[in-house]
């Protein structure tokens, strides 16, 4: 099913039977009642692609037993579906570029001695960056190498609806082990993003997001903006004690996923699904389905970032911004992290050019941005004053790793042609 595919984006998927019936799955009504808790709706069981999977919990994280391996043993899984929606052109009659991406569960390191299990597509934070030209065809085969459930959304890609990736709106979640096929038409151009929209809080704000640039064929930027180089910076913040104790509480869930299944009270791929709210509100009310939000969550605490991030590192880890003496470059903000960012450049001002991918009518000169949550922004630097200057967001409290000045959303703009009078060190004690 592919053509054009892009090395950069590859990770193989072995081509398996197209799965026709794609209904929604029973709701589990008889086994939430029976267990009084519904930590298992968040949960479900995994597929046949587990054998590939090798992210078993250790380290700090509680049920080191529950890896995908042991789940896999104890109970006979179907393989992994494959996933194709209507929706879109067949194959036959589009030329596709065609990616595959997968989630999995990996440690990540913000900084020397930071390191939290996340789930990452392709295994990376950020997520790999699309870059295709406005019109193409694209497709994305999306394989769920964990054992929670997943969607992709393209935010800000104008597509058929059942590519959305909206759980319960737009399509079934993406179970465990299973790959959806996403296609759609690369448009608008500009800068666009994409996300999980599966328990968003934890996944998308984590580190399931990534870029999706949308270039045009002839940029009329350049002819004002004769940019050389384009740089793209994905603002983020974690929470990491939320992680751990979601990622915790999802191993418990899956425990009781176990449990359920060995009394043979949970069938593969049932979870608290209704086919609409009528049905959902009655199951409630009748005492037969116990919804999560009844019970406290096992963290029971706010989501309140103490890492603050710029693709995937904090200060003083972040990567500087290289710029030459007489250079345009590019730089497009997304905003990844839920929060909002004014992310001031010292030593300049910059041209804001577009937002949310689409060009401003006039561009403005300006040296703060506002960047707001799930927002795009594109700048133009012009490199007319040489050195190292700080770039920043000036909520201070993000310029801070775990409440520590400085850190955070911090990153240089790092002049590489001129003879420093003064040159960088690195203090996180001050
Ligand atoms: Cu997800």
């Amino acid at each position: 099913m592919s053509s054009n595919k892009d090395k950069s984006l590859t990770n193989e998927v072995e081509a398996q039977p197209v799965v026709e019936d794609n209904k929604r799955r029973n709701f589990l009504r008889g086994a939430m009642a029976a267990t009084g808790t519904a930590a298992a709706a968040v949960v479900a069981p995994i597929a046949a692609k587990a054998k590939e999977m090798d992210h078993s919990m250790h380290g700090g994280m509680a049920g080191e037993n529950y890896g995908s391996m042991m789940f896999m043993e104890n109970h006979k899984m179907k393989p992994g579906n494959i996933i194709e929606p209507p929706g879109s052109p067949s194959p036959n009659d589009v030329k596709y570029k065609v990616f595959d991406i997968d989630v999995q569960i990996v440690k990540h390191e913000i900084l020397p001695g930071i390191v939290t299990h996340v789930f990452a597509f392709n295994g990376q934070v950020p997520g790999p960056e699309f870059h295709v030209t406005e019109g193409d065809w694209v497709q994305v085969n999306f394989t769920n190498r964990t054992e929670e459930m997943h969607t992709i959304h393209w935010h800000g890609i104008v597509l058929p609806y059942t590519m959305d990736g909206v759980p319960m709106v737009t399509q079934d979640p993406v179970h465990p082990g299973d790959t959806f096929v996403y296609r759609f038409q690369a448009k608008p151009s500009g800068t666009r993003w994409y996300h999980c929209h599966w328990s968003t809080p934890l996944h998308a704000a984590s580190a399931m997001h990534g870029a999706f640039i949308i270039h045009r064929k002839n940029e009329p930027l350049k002819k004002r903006f004769p940019y050389t180089r384009d740089y793209t910076l994905m603002l983020e913040a974690m929470d990491t004690n939320f992680i751990r104790e979601e990622m915790n509480g999802l191993l418990e869930g899956m425990k009781e996923v176990n449990l359920l299944m060995s009394k043979g009270l949970l069938d593969y791929k049932t979870h608290g699904f209704f086919k609409d709210y009528k049905e959902f509100k009655q199951a409630v009310e009748s005492g037969e389905y116990v919804a999560p939000y009844l019970q406290s969550r096992s963290s029971g605490v706010k989501v309140e970032p103490n890492f603050f991030m710029i693709n995937g590192k904090s200060y003083p880890a972040t990567k500087r911004i290289g710029i030459k003496q007489g250079e345009w470059i590019r730089v497009r903000l997304i905003n990844a992290s839920g929060l909002s960012h004014h992310m001031h450049l010292h030593g300049h001002d910059f041209w804001w050019v577009a937002m949310d991918g689409n060009d401003l009518p006039e561009p403005r000169k300006m040296n703060t941005i506002h960047v707001e949550p799930g927002s795009t922004y594109d700048v133009m630097v012009y490199g007319d004053n040489p050195g190292f200057w700080t770039w920043h967001d000036h909520k201070t409290v993000h310029a801070r790793n775990n409440g520590i000045y400085p850190g955070g959303m911090l990153t240089v703009l790092a002049y590489e042609d001129f003879e420093p009078t003064y040159i960088p060190s690195v203090s996180t004690d001050q």
